[in-house]
């Protein structure tokens, strides 16, 4: 049996490979932009959709959610304040990449329930760990697990709701320390993220170049970091 791109390969396969191979650069031609445009306010829902949603162009919007309290007072020590004395489920992985393929297993992070105080004592090195910490349950733990934070944000986004033609599927809160990773991941929904505080770095890839990104099956495994006790 001929190996792929081989040269017993049929010569049909062979032409979509040739054509796969140029797509990328043709997408980017016929209107992907090298880096990803800035707003400097929302626009209508029809235009948001008519100009983003429907060519599946991302964006990055400033001034969006200024009227949000969250930016004001969404510090560690408001958190603490409101939901220190909460246990929540934390993201612990020895590297910082969670769902990740590592060698030749794919691994999820050990989800641990902790004091969010004793998580957030991580972030602000209060408390040194050497493992990565991250919030990062994606179940709509901002309305599930964090609801004395939700009268600080909208629980849905007016303009998106109506652009999209429905509520969100899920609100999610995420809160880590620089060294967290998410990993290359396609998500079935429209996404808008809201950076309350810090930076996030996304790499965003266009859907054509889906060929080139690996593929592969991986049997799961599940880390589990053991805790180091002291008994002082
Ligand atoms: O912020 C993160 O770590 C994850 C974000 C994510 O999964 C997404 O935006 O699809």
């Amino acid at each position: 049996m001929a190996g792929a791109g081989g040269e017993g390969e049929a010569p049909a396969l062979r032409a979509v490979r040739r054509c796969l191979v140029a797509f990328p650069a043709e997408a980017r031609e016929l209107g992907l932009t090298e880096s990803v445009p800035y707003l400097d306010s929302h626009l209508s829902p029809l235009e948001f959709y008519r100009e983003w949603v429907c060519p599946n162009k991302p964006c990055i919007i400033r001034n969006a959610f200024s009227h949000w309290p969250a930016l004001k007072k969404w510090t560690l020590t408001y958190l603490r304040k409101v939901a220190g004395s909460k246990m929540v489920s934390v993201a612990v992985t020895p590297n910082g990449y969670a769902d990740a393929v590592y060698q030749d297993r794919f691994v999820m992070p050990e989800e641990r329930h902790m004091l969010f105080s004793n998580f957030l004592d991580i972030v602000e090195k209060k408390v040194i760990s050497p493992s990565v910490f991250y919030v990062q349950k994606q179940c709509s733990n901002l309305t599930e697990e964090f609801p004395e934070l939700l009268g600080d944000v909208e629980p849905e986004v007016p303009w998106m709701s109506e652009a999209l033609g429905k509520k969100p599927d899920a609100v999610n809160f995420w809160l880590g320390e620089s060294a967290a990773v998410t990993s290359l991941h396609k998500d079935h929904y429209e996404n808008l993220y809201c950076v309350i505080s810090g930076e996030k770095h996304f790499l965003l890839h266009p859907p054509s170049d889906r060929p080139f990104i690996p593929y592969g099956t991986y049997f799961r495994v599940c880390v589990c970091i053991c805790v180091e006790r002291r008994s002082d």
